[in-house]
């Protein structure tokens, strides 16, 4: 049988001569593939000598660096499951990932250290490491003294690779089992359909704990055994110095209009660039005229999500048609996608209902949530995304909404009855609301609207203060209203909309 471990394809691709520059930093630092090659192998050689489990699940909550990069590496190398963590996380959201997903081993911060391992302890796991972005930590102290060979163990298919935990909209989230298949025919596909090709340079500026950095980036890079200019953090001046040198970016759509604020973008600095795609968050109209206008190129916009990774792409080759702005483009090949309404009945073109989709890039399910699972799929094996589109004349696959009360905050998702939850559990708050609402930078922002119990009152920069203590801060909601009532239907539900009506223009 052959070894289907997504490292091993990945270290298929390194080129030939492994003293090329495989990496270079936004800090100045030049890693070849030679040195991806050794410090991947004493990474996996380190936690081989742990003698996990099969499936052992490794928690990683740490700052962008190559060195988290190899970790990541690693971890498929050696044949466990890596299951990374937004480096926003608290305290609160770090116990209920590290609780549910029983990681054997957990690697954070240096700085954190203390609070991280008291959690993994008491949740029964074994090793914890530190791993700091300046190659600081017990980590790489620990794999130094390891060999620097090793050979990638032996997977199947559908063996585990990765967990991402996505949030759900009861507020508990959800660990979406990707394995080492699902990955690799995604990169594959995007391989040939992006034309990756023979000099390409990615600039990666994405965080590493996300499908867009993590997955669809890196492995883009990766498997095309193209140069990384690597950005610990997304600096719109020093992305735009550094364009001349490069061919391919990656962004969510904020990434964009950061970049557009800038009086430095122009035609001359995009020269070389061959492909700038955009996802994660819709990318307003507004911003793809912009770009094509101020760098004579049109964003490649496409779609995904953490339980499938990318499902549909705006094409590449003009052959295959137009890149059209406000649409998502069309089907991965391979990957089905179909419309439906409510009653679960097909929808001709042009009209709106719930996506699904099927593929080989469709994860195996939700960690130790069988039911959950179960409910998100249809009874013939489709996925259903909760996500409201439609299918357009011409095949390009439209997002008009979300199913799920969802809001998609420069890129990161935020449920929020995860945020009322926290709101509601506040002395003297009697209910609340969070809905979306446009905002000139991150696309949508959270606003919070709170009752006070009978007597009580309520401030809202102290109720903003009380989330910035238990969550992480792209969740907090941009502005709190303290209001008598919400607006409700005549079933008594919160009616959502008109909140959403009533503050669209807060930011505009
Ligand atoms: C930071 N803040 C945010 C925020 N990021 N608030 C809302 N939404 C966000 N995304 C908060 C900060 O905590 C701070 O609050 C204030 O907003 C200003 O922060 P900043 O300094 O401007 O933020 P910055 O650190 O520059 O980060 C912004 C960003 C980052 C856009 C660079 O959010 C980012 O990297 N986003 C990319 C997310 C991503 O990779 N998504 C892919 C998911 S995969 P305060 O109170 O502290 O001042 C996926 C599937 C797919 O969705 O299809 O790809
Ligand atoms: P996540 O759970 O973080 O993987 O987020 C996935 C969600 O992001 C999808 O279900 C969509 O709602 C949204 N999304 C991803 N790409 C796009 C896009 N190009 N346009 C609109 N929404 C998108």
């Amino acid at each position: 049988m052959d070894n289907c471990n997504l490292f091993a394809a990945l270290r298929a691709a390194f080129p030939q001569d492994l003293d090329g520059i495989a990496v270079e930093t936004d800090t100045g630092l030049a890693y070849s593939w030679r040195d991806l090659e050794r410090g991947t192998a004493m990474i996996a050689n380190l936690l081989a000598s742990l003698k996990l489990e099969e499936g052992a699940r490794i928690a990683v909550q740490v700052e962008k660096s190559v060195e988290a990069m190899m970790l990541y590496l690693a971890t498929l190398r050696a044949g466990y499951v890596f299951l990374p963590l937004n480096t926003a996380y608290q305290k609160a959201e770090i116990e209920y990932f590290v609780g549910n997903a029983e990681p054997a081993v957990v690697v954070c911060s240096p700085a954190n250290f203390g609070w991280v391992s008291k959690i993994a302890f008491q949740a029964g796991t074994h090793h914890v490491f530190s791993l700091g972005d300046a190659r600081d930590g017990s980590l790489l102290e620990r794999a130094a003294r390891h060999s620097d060979r090793h050979q990638p163990i032996a997977r199947r298919d559908d063996d585990l690779a990765a967990i991402l935990y996505t949030s759900g909209t009861t507020g508990r989230s959800k660990g979406a089992m990707l394995t080492h298949g699902n990955l690799l025919s995604n990169a594959e596909v995007l391989k040939t359909y992006w034309g990756w090709r023979q000099g390409d340079v990615l600039i990666h500026a994405l965080p590493i704990f996300h499908v867009h950095g993590l997955f669809v980036a890196l492995h883009g890079a990766l498997l095309n055994g193209s140069r990384i200019l690597w950005f610990g953090k997304f600096d719109p001046k020093r992305v735009i110095e550094r364009m001349p040198d490069a061919t391919v970016f990656m962004g969510v759509p904020t990434l964009y209009t950061r970049m557009l604020a800038e009086s430095r973008l122009n035609k001359v600095v995009a020269r070389n660039m061959r492909l700038f795609v955009s996802g994660s968050a819709p990318l307003l109209l507004e911003t793809f005229n912009e770009w094509k206008e101020r760098t004579g190129h049109t964003i490649l916009e496409r779609y995904g999500m953490s339980e499938t990774v990318m499902l549909t792409s705006n094409p590449y080759e003009a052959k295959d048609g137009e890149r059209r702005g406000g649409t998502v483009g069309f089907p991965l090949p391979g990957v089905g996608i179909r419309v439906r309404d409510d009653e679960g009945k097909d929808l001709p073109a042009g009209e709106i209902g719930g996506i699904q989709v099927k593929g080989p890039n469709v994860f195996k399910g939700y960690w130790r949530m069988p039911e959950k699972t179960k409910e998100e799929f249809t009874a013939d094996g489709w996925f259903k995304t909760g996500d409201v589109g439609k299918i357009d004349e011409r095949g390009y696959v439209v997002i008009v909404g979300r199913s799920k009360d969802l809001i998609i905050s420069g890129g990161y998702n935020v449920y929020p009855a995860e945020i009322e939850g926290y709101l509601n559990d506040v002395p003297g708050v009697a209910e609340s609301a969070v809905v979306g609402v446009p905002h000139p930078d991150f696309g949508e922002v959270g606003v919070a609207v709170v009752i006070p119990k009978p007597g009580a009152r309520l401030e809202p920069d102290k109720l903003i203060a009380s989330l910035k203590s238990q969550l992480a801060n792209f969740k907090i909601p941009k502005r709190c209203f303290v209001v008598d009532q919400l607006p409700r239907n005549t079933m008594g539900k919160v009616q959502k909309n008109l909140l959403r009506e009533q503050h669209k223009a807060l930011f505009a």
